[in-house]
């Protein structure tokens, strides 16, 4: 008799054990609830980072969508363990992460608040405000026109009260930021398939990071995002968006063969997100080209490959901003090749050439989206002109 009941036991306990199991190995794959998102084993080559498949310990679930487990009364999950982090808001971002403009704000702003606060602003004074105008990145074309604008009001001003000067310089930069310009990043996912967004840019600018930080602010905003690591020069450069991705359960879709076809991954990570019902999927490609044909060949393959499945919704560019001139001629050989809808300007903290934003919009007629303020997770802020102007001539640096 008790022979029975001890086997009876035993076989509730393995049941249960059974049952843990797989509630566990469920819960690593999304981070959100609902959205349709690939599940645990996502399709094609070898999407990774969410999901459990790679790691020894499953990831935790996010915090708070009780609802998800409500099916698996059986037993508790056995103590999951990696928090996924919750990035923070995007709105805002830029008035939060304003300090890290100190230095352009020194040598723009205030530059020129102090030389044009002068008792007589004569000709070679504007000399210097021209001097600090193209010192800061501004570009001959639009320090011209802002030299132009400067001297117009200044002569009619009268007295200067420095109030008044601040005003007049703030709406002066504002407008060559062109504030009409449409900053709105495309990626609303379409009835059948997920928005592309394909980044590029040469090496070191900051393309991974940025992937990986603007996975961050589409997690922020609710969006289901896959990751394509179509820079494929070397194992590191996938491991490192992998790493991206992981942090806020996002999939990478990878190759595990260094040198294997950008394309080719690109387009896996498209069909992930189209079998995953995910809401944008963001592609990092390589920066190590060596000329502009093989950049042309290589993005032109990538570019058409993607769009079997429909049009890319944005391209963005990566600049460094503290590259200066190197960084414009970058800017004119990758808008040749590929129709760029969006420049990233990244490091802008701590760098006295934040002046690059007014140069690189103008010069390619493409509005900068976003701008790289750090190296930190959610460094990353959407380019406002008036908040970015705010801090370039605020009362206080
Ligand atoms: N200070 C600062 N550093 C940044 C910023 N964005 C990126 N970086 C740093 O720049 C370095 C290069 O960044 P990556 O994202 O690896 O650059 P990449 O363009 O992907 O480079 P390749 O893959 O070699 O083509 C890293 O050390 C980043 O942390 C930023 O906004 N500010
Ligand atoms: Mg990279």
């Amino acid at each position: 008799m008790n022979t029975v009941v001890v086997a009876v036991v035993l076989a509730i306990l393995v049941l249960l054990a059974v049952a843990g199991v797989v509630l566990v190995g469920r819960r690593g794959s999304r981070p959100e609830p609902g959205t349709g998102a690939p599940d645990g084993a996502p399709p094609s080559p070898r999407p990774a980072g969410a999901g459990p498949a790679r790691g020894t310990e499953p990831l935790g679930p996010p915090p708070g969508p009780p609802g998800a487990e409500a099916a698996g009364t059986a037993a508790p999950p056995a103590a999951p363990t990696a928090v996924l982090e919750r990035p923070e808001p995007v709105a805002g971002r830029l008035v939060r992460l304003r300090a890290r403009l100190a230095r352009s704000n020194g040598a723009l702003g205030q530059g020129l608040l102090t030389l044009l606060s002068r008792d007589s602003v004569d000709a070679a004074t504007w000399d210097e405000v021209e001097e600090t105008l193209l010192l800061a990145d501004v570009g001959a074309g639009p320090t011209t026109a802002l030299l132009d604008n400067l001297r117009r009001r200044v002569s009619v001003l009268g007295r200067r009260d420095p109030a008044e000067l601040r005003g007049m310089l703030r709406e002066e930069l504002v407008a060559a930021l062109q504030p009409d310009l449409d900053r709105a990043l495309a990626v609303q996912r379409h009835a059948d398939r997920p928005a592309v967004v394909l980044v590029v840019g040469v090496n070191g600018t900051g393309k991974t990071t940025t992937v990986g930080k603007l996975a961050r602010v589409l997690v922020a905003e609710d969006k289901d995002v896959v990751l394509g690591a179509a820079d494929t020069f070397r194992a590191a450069a996938a491991d490192q968006l992998q790493t991206w991705g992981e942090r806020v359960g996002v999939p990478c879709v990878r190759s595990d063969r260094e040198g294997a076809d950008p394309a080719a991954v690109a387009l896996d990570a498209v069909r992930a997100g189209i079998d995953g019902e995910a809401d944008v999927v963001l592609i990092d490609t390589a920066g190590r080209l060596q000329n502009k044909v093989g950049l042309m060949d290589e993005l032109g393959k990538v570019k058409r490959v993607v769009e079997r499945h429909g049009p890319i919704d944005e391209v963005l560019l990566v600049l460094d901003a503290t590259t200066g001139q190197n960084g414009m001629q970058q800017a004119r050989v990758f808008s040749d090749v590929v129709a760029v809808t969006g420049i990233v300007l990244t490091k802008l903290d701590g760098t006295a050439k934040g002046g690059i934003v007014i140069a690189v919009q103008q010069e390619l007629g493409v509005p900068v989206k976003l701008i790289g303020l750090g190296e930190g997770p959610d460094d990353l802020a959407p380019f406002e002109p008036e908040a970015f102007v705010d801090a370039l001539v605020a009362a206080e640096p």
